[in-house]
C-alpha cells in the first residue's frame, strides 16, 4: 500500500489543515475464529465465512449429514444458541485514520456482535450485509470481537404460538412452519428436494475498513440512453463523509474497453459531513454492446470511481458493467396478454432454467463450482436463468459469472410457496433487504427483472387455503400479499431501479384448469407431474412463457454411492427414501416410465431408464415451446441444480454430474434446431432458429434407416430459407405414406441440415414409436480408449443400433462432450472425458450401458 503524506502548506481543506491522509486500509477478519455452543465453554476452531454445521463437521461432533439418514441426527444443532469469537490486532496508526467501519457480508441471522465489550449490532436478516462504525470502541493492541447467534426457530416460537394459526408452508418439514417468521432462506428448513438444515453462522466474509474523509457507499452507473451512436450514462455516488466538517475533494469516474485507454471525467466537490450525492452526466461514444449467449459476446466494460482528497484516492468502487437494452413486453392480443424479452430491440426466446442454491451449506459453493456451473449453463446454449425465491440472493460473483457469460438473470425476492406475515417489523426487515439487495445487484447488466415471490399468489387462489384457515385470516393473507408484493417491493424497485421491470409473482397469471389460463404471462406447468398429465400434453398446454415445468430423476449410480450403500439399493429402502422427499415421486417416475419404457426390475437399470425418461419428456417439452414462438417465448425449466444429493427435478446433480436432461437441454437449446414432431396423422419437420441472421439455400436430408443401418428410402428438401430468430413448419407427410406400420417400430428418420458449401448445420435422429414399443437390436457397443493426463477420449462404435448410450466413469463432476445419446448403426464416434483426476497412467474404469440392455 502506497501511502502519500500532504504537506501542510498544499492542502486547501481549511478546516482539515495539516492532517495526513492515507488511502483505505482493509483488514479481513475471517481468522482465528473460536466457536461454543452457548452454556458450554468449549471453545473449538471456527472456519468463517461458515456455518455452525460445517464446524461441527469439521471437528467429528456431526455426522455427514448427507450420508444415509444422518439428517435425523443433526436436527438439534437448529435448537442451540452458537458463539463465535476472534481477535485482532490494530495498530496504533490506523486507530488514527479517521474512520473504522466493521462489515459482516451475511450473518445467518438472529445474532448479537460485541466489539470490545460493546453491543455493536443486531442482525436480523441474512439476506443483508450490515456496516458499522466502530472507530469509537476499537483499541490500540488487541480487540476481541464475539457474535452471539439465537437459536433461529427457539427465537420465533413465541410469534408462533401468538400467531393463532399455522402459516401454509408446507415444504418447511417441521409440523410448526417456524420459517416465514425469519428473513433466512426459507430451502434450509426444508423442501420437496431439499434437506432440512437450519443454519447459524457468519455465512459471509467480515472485514474492517480504516479510511479517512469519506466512504463510498454505493456507486450506480445509471444507463440513460443507448443507441449505437453513443451511451448516455450517469454515474451516481453516495459519498459517506466522516469529518464534522466541509471537505474539498475531487471525484473521479471513468471508463475503459477491455485493458483499452482510459476515458476519465473529474468533478471538483465540496463534501459535506454525512451522505452526499453525486451525479456526473457521461457521453460514451460508440457503445459495444452486451449481447446475450448464442447473440455475440457479452462486452463489458470497466467503470471506477474514486474519491481524491489531495492527491490520494481515499475511496474507490470499480464495476463491470454490460451496455444494453432489456425491456419485458406485456402486451394484450389476441390470444391474452405477451410476456417476453426483448434485448437490444430484438425478442429474445428466453431458454435455461431455475436455479435454486447449489449446496445445503451455503458457504461451502466455491468460486470453482460458481465457475462450473455457469459453463454448464453456458455450454447447454441456456440464455436465462431464474434465481428463485426459496433460496438466497446469491453472491456477488453468481452475478459477475452471468454478467461474463451473458446469461440474463430473473431475480425473485426470497418468498416461496407460503403466505408471510406483514406486521410493521417484518416489513422493516424486508425494506431493508429489498434496498441492500437492489442495491448491490442493480449494476449487472444480467440482471432482466424483479419478481416478487414464487407461486404465493397462486397458492392464495388454488391451493385451497381457503378451507385451511378462518375467512379473516384468509383475507388478512391476501392484504399482507398486497403490502409485500404490491406495495413495498415495487415501490422499492422503482425506487432504486426504477428501470428494471418488476412482476408480484411468478407465475404471473394463475388460473389452473381454465383455457384461458395459459394465454396470460409466465405459467408453471405442473400438469406434467403432479397432473400425469402426458409428455405429449406440452405440445398443447402452451404458455407465452413457462417458467417453471418439471420431472423427477435419481441421480447416477455413482451419486448414489455416496450416501447409500448396495443393501440400501431399492426404490423404497429407507435410506433412498430419506433422499426422496416427494412423497409421491416414486410411483409418479414409474407411472410415465411404464407409459413409454419397459419398466426395468434391477435398481441400477430404473435408475438409468429414469434419467433417460426424464431427459427426453422434457425435451418434448422444449421443442414444443421453441416450436411455438412468437407466441410462447421461453422455456425455463424446474430445476438447474442441487443442494444435496437427492432424488429431483434437476439436470445437474449435486457433484456436478451431467444428466440426461442437461444434454438434451443442450441439443434442444441449439441455435439452429431441426424439430420433427407427429401431429396427428402426420409428420411435421420444423426448423428452430435464434440465430440472428438469415441462412439461406439450405438442404435438409431426411433418411429412413432401420436399425441394422440399412437405408430404407431418402429424401430431400433443397434451396430453403430460414429467417432468423424465428421458427417455422418445412415438411408435412402423412405416416402412412412415409413407411409402414411394421416399420415405425424398426426405423428411424435421420435429419440433416446442410448449407450450400455442404457444411452440416444441424441434425436429428426421430424414433416414430415410443421406446418400449421399438424392436431395439442387442447391440453390442465396442470402443476405444485414449488416456492422457486430464482427459480421455473413447472411440464407440456399433453395427447396430444402441439406444440411449450412457458412458460412466467413476468421477465426480467429470466433464463428458457428450453422453446419453443415440448410437447410430456403422457410426464412429468420439466422446472426451474431461476430468483433472484423469491421469495417463492408471485405468479408468469404463461402464457403458444402452436401453436393450436393461430387459
Ligand atoms: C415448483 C417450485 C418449488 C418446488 C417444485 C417442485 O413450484 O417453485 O417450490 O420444488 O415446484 O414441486
Amino acid at each position: 500500500m502506497v501511502k502519500r503524506i500532504i504537506g501542510g502548506l498544499l492542502c486547501c481543506c481549511s478546516m482539515v489543515y495539516g492532517q495526513n491522509r492515507s488511502e483505505a486500509v482493509t483488514l479481513t477478519l475471517n481468522d482465528h475464529w473460536l466457536f461454543s455452543q452457548a452454556g458450554t465453554e468449549k471453545w473449538l476452531s471456527a472456519k468463517v465465512p461458515g456455518t455452525v454445521h460445517q464446524d461441527l463437521i469439521h471437528h467429528q461432533l456431526l455426522p455427514d449429514p448427507f450420508y444415509g439418514v444422518n439428517e435425523e441426527k443433526i436436527q438439534w444443532v437448529e435448537n442451540e444458541d452458537w458463539q463465535y469469537k476472534t481477535s485482532f490486532t490494530v495498530s496504533e496508526e490506523l486507530l488514527n485514520r479517521e474512520g473504522a467501519l466493521l462489515t459482516f457480508e451475511g450473518l445467518d441471522t438472529y445474532a448479537d456482535v460485541y466489539l470490545n465489550g460493546s453491543l455493536v449490532l443486531k442482525s436480523d436478516n441474512m439476506f443483508v450485509g450490515y456496516s458499522v462504525p466502530v472507530k469509537s470502541v476499537l483499541r490500540k493492541g488487541e480487540n476481541r470481537l464475539q457474535v452471539y447467534f439465537h437459536s433461529p426457530v427457539k427465537l420465533v416460537m413465541p410469534q408462533q404460538a401468538s400467531n393463532g394459526f399455522n402459516y401454509p408452508a408446507d415444504n418447511d418439514h417441521h409440523k410448526e412452519h417456524l420459517s416465514v417468521f425469519t428473513r433466512k432462506a426459507p430451502y434450509s428448513y426444508g423442501w420437496d428436494w431439499g434437506i432440512r438444515m437450519v443454519t447459524s453462522g457468519i455465512w459471509r466474509p467480515v472485514s474492517l475498513r480504516f479510511y479517512d474523509v469519506a466512504t463510498i457507499d454505493d456507486y450506480q452507473v445509471k444507463q440513460l440512453s443507448l443507441t449505437d451512436e453513443a451511451a448516455q450514462l450517469l454515474h451516481e455516488l453516495e459519498v459517506k463523509s466522516v469529518s464534522a466538517q466541509e471537505e474539498q475533494a475531487e471525484v473521479v469516474v471513468s471508463y475503459s474497453l477491455e485493458g483499452g485507454a482510459k476515458t476519465t471525467i473529474r468533478q471538483e466537490v465540496r463534501l459535506q459531513p454525512g451522505m452526499n450525492r453525486i451525479r456526473i452526466p457521461m457521453e460514451l461514444p460508440h457503445p459495444v454492446r452486451w449481447m446475450p449467449n448464442g447473440w455475440g459476446k457479452p462486452t463489458l466494460y470497466d467503470f471506477s470511481a474514486q474519491v481524491v482528497c489531495k492527491d490520494v484516492t481515499v475511496a474507490e468502487q470499480r464495476h463491470r458493467i454490460g451496455l444494453r437494452t432489456i425491456s419485458v413486453v406485456n402486451e394484450k392480443d389476441k390470444a391474452g396478454e405477451s410476456f417476453y424479452f426483448e434485448v437490444n430491440g430484438i425478442p429474445m426466446f428466453a431458454k435455461g432454467a431455475n436455479y435454486i442454491p447449489q449446496d445445503a451449506l451455503l458457504p461451502n459453493v466455491t468460486t470453482e463450482r460458481y465457475e462450473t456451473l455457469f459453463r454448464d449453463v453456458r455450454e447447454a446454449h441456456m440464455n436465462m436463468i431464474r434465481v428463485w425465491g426459496g433460496g438466497t440472493y446469491e453472491d456477488d460473483r453468481f452475478y459477475e459469472l452471468a454478467d461474463e457469460n451473458g446469461i440474463l438473470v430473473w431475480q425473485d425476492f426470497m418468498f416461496a410457496c407460503t403466505s408471510y406475515p406483514s406486521d410493521p417489523t417484518f416489513l422493516k426487515r424486508v425494506e431493508e433487504e429489498a434496498t441492500y439487495n437492489i442495491k448491490r445487484l442493480r449494476n449487472h447488466a444480467s440482471l432482466a427483472m424483479w419478481c416478487g415471490n414464487n407461486e404465493i399468489l397462486e397458492g392464495l387462489k388454488y391451493w385451497g387455503w381457503e378451507k385451511k384457515f378462518t375467512p379473516e385470516v384468509y383475507q388478512e393473507m391476501f392484504r399482507g400479499y398486497d403490502r409485500l408484493f404490491n406495495e413495498l417491493l415495487p415501490a422499492k424497485v422503482s425506487e432504486l431501479d426504477g428501470d428494471r421491470f418488476y412482476k408480484h409473482s411468478s407465475p404471473y397469471f394463475a388460473n389452473w384448469g381454465r383455457p384461458d389460463s395459459w394465454g396470460v404471462g409466465d405459467s408453471h406447468n405442473w400438469g406434467v407431474w403432479y397432473g400425469k398429465k402426458t409428455f405429449e400434453s406440452l405440445d398443447t398446454d402452451l404458455p407465452r412463457f413457462m417458467s417453471e415445468f418439471g420431472f423427477q430423476s435419481f441421480p447416477e449410480m455413482k451419486t448414489i454411492a455416496t450416501f447409500a450403500a448396495p443393501e440400501d439399493y431399492q426404490i423404497e429402502s429407507k435410506v433412498m427414501n430419506g433422499h426422496q422427499k416427494s412423497s409421491i415421486g416414486n410411483a409418479l417416475i414409474r407411472t410415465y416410465m411404464e407409459r413409454d419404457y419397459i419398466v426395468p426390475e434391477k435398481f441400477e437399470d430404473f435408475v438409468y431408464i429414469g434419467l433417460v425418461l426424464q431427459g427426453r419428456g422434457m425435451r418434448h417439452g422444449f421443442e414444443a415451446h421453441r416450436r411455438n414462438r412468437p407466441y410462447c417465448m421461453g422455456t425455463l425449466y424446474w430445476q438447474l441444480n442441487d443442494s444435496w444429493p437427492v432424488v429431483s427435478w434437476s439436470s445437474i446433480d449435486y457433484y456436478g454430474n451431467w444428466k440426461a436432461l442437461h444434454y438434451q437441454a443442450k441439443r434442444a437449446f441449439a441455435p439452429l434446431l431441426i424439430n420433427p414432431v407427429q401431429q396427428g396423422d402426420s409428420l411435421q419437420v420444423h426448423l428452430l432458429s435464434d440465430e440472428l441472421k438469415t441462412l439461406d439455400a439450405l438442404t435438409l436430408d431426411m433418411r429412413l434407416i432401420d436399425f441394422n443401418g440399412k437405408l430404407i428410402k431418402k429424401e430431400s428438401i433443397k434451396f430453403l430459407s430460414l429467417p432468423a430468430n424465428t421458427s417455422m413448419c418445412v415438411y408435412r407427410q402423412s405416416l402412412a405414406s412415409l413407411l409402414t406400420t411394421e416399420q415405425r417400430a424398426n426405423c428411424f428418420l435421420s435429419l440433416t441440415l446442410k448449407e450450400k458449401s455442404g457444411h452440416k448445420v444441424a441434425e436429428e435422429v426421430y424414433f416414430f414409436e415410443p421406446t418400449k414399443n421399438l424392436n431395439l437390436p442387442q447391440a453390442s457397443v465396442s470402443y476405444k480408449v485414449k488416456q492422457r493426463n486430464g482427459s480421455c477420449e473413447l472411440t464407440l462404435t456399433s453395427s447396430q443400433l444402441a439406444k440411449d448410450v450412457f458412458i460412466q466413469v467413476p468421477i465426480q463432476g467429470a466433464r463428458f462432450s457428450d453422453n446419453f445419446f443415440d448410437l447410430l448403426p456403422g457410426e464412429t464416434k468420439k466422446v472426451t472425458i474431461s476430468s483433472p483426476s484423469l491421469n495417463k497412467e492408471g485405468k479408468l474404469d469404463i461402464t457403458i450401458k444402452h436401453v436393450r440392455e436393461t430387459y
